[in-house]
């Protein structure tokens, strides 16, 4: 007996010590140290042994059955140890790799146009305002100059949502409703954006973006006009930059005229951009009609005001050398980073 105790221990101590995992561990302390184990197996058999040799052999199964749990106790920290380092090495973030780049956006093409016009107009002493896109009849058409039954009100070009509420065809809505509102002198820029039943096309856009301006005070003229327009074209375009005025007709100015500008890309030689013409159109303008001031309860005897509109989109689809309309709205950043 006291061999096979011994053998059980010596087999059972390097088993122990070659287990990998502690499931194989496991099956180890069933196999020795179970219910139905060898070392439960040998003790059965101690009723057969002498008065003598039975406590001998107890104290030595004793010592057995104490190694082995030790034994076992120790090799199960050690797995157990061994598994949270293979796991802790396996979910190891390196916090010394460098973080993706954070993508950081800038301002659109049109943003830029609108914040660089505004800012001219700014210098000059003109202050940015805004009004509603959705406008009354009254302040889109009436009050300037265009009254019912206008061809300009036609409801091919126009989104209506009644009779008198539309959304805004011109952002000159917003300067009839600051004439209400304030006196002469009177400087205002109004960019936004305005709407047109056009279908999209590399030129059109329901939705487009116009910038209006307005001055009105006492002896203002033409000249005023176009001595603040030049300005303009040479401070958006560059200093070396020629305007020329030619006749035109909106219905809320009178005289009116279209506003060119030398081409920026051959300088007047003529080129793609400017098809050949050494022009530029830019915007259109006029003197505030009489019958606008009026309407807005401004004496046209004793002031008088030059306005004028221009196409956002226009401009920056000039400046940037854009072809196509269609790409400044679909914010595709492959387009967008190029600004
Ligand atoms: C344009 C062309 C010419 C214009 C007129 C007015 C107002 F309110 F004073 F009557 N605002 N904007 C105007 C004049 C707009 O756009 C092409």
């Amino acid at each position: 007996m006291r061999e096979a105790l011994e053998k059980i221990r010596s087999e059972a101590l390097a088993a122990i010590a070659a287990a990998q995992e502690s499931a194989a561990l496991e099956s180890l302390r069933v196999r020795y140290s179970g219910k139905k184990g060898e070392l439960t197996g040998i003790l059965k058999m101690m009723g057969k042994l002498s008065a003598e040799e039975r406590p001998k052999m107890g104290q030595l199964a004793n010592d057995v059955r104490t190694a082995l749990e030790a034994a076992f106790t120790a090799r199960a920290a050690e797995l157990a140890d061994r598994a949270l380092a293979a796991q802790l090495k396996s979910e190891a973030v390196d916090v010394t790799v460098p973080a993706a780049p954070i993508s950081v956006g800038h301002q659109h093409p049109l943003t830029i146009v609108i914040n660089e016009v505004c800012t001219i107009f700014e210098a000059m002493g003109f202050e940015t305002v805004e009004g509603p896109e959705v406008e009354y009849d009254y302040y889109n058409f009436e009050a300037l100059n265009t009254p019912p039954n206008h061809p300009a009100r036609d409801t091919q070009d126009t989104f209506y949502f009644s009779d008198n509420m539309l959304l805004r065809t011109q952002t000159s809505s917003v300067q009839v409703r600051t004439m209400e509102h304030r006196k002469p002198p009177i400087r205002v820029i109004a960019p936004g954006r305005v709407y047109r039943s056009d279908a999209v096309d590399a030129t059109h856009s329901p939705l487009f973006h116009q910038i209006e301006g307005l001055l009105v005070d006492e002896g203002v003229t033409m000249a005023d006009l176009k001595g603040a327009l030049d300005v303009f074209a040479k401070g958006m375009f560059g200093a070396r930059t020629a305007t020329r005025f030619r006749p035109h007709h909106f219905p809320f100015t009178e005289p009116s005229a279209e506003m060119d500008v030398s081409c920026f890309a051959c300088g007047g030689e003529g080129c793609r951009l400017c098809k050949g013409e050494g022009w530029i159109e830019i915007l259109g303008c006029g003197m505030v009609h009489p019958n606008v001031l009026r309407g807005c309860s401004i004496d046209p005897e004793k002031y008088s005001g030059f306005a004028f509109g221009l196409g956002v989109e226009r401009v920056a689809l000039l400046r940037y050398k854009i072809d196509d309309m269609r790409l400044v709205y679909e914010n595709d950043e492959r387009f967008l980073r190029q600004f």
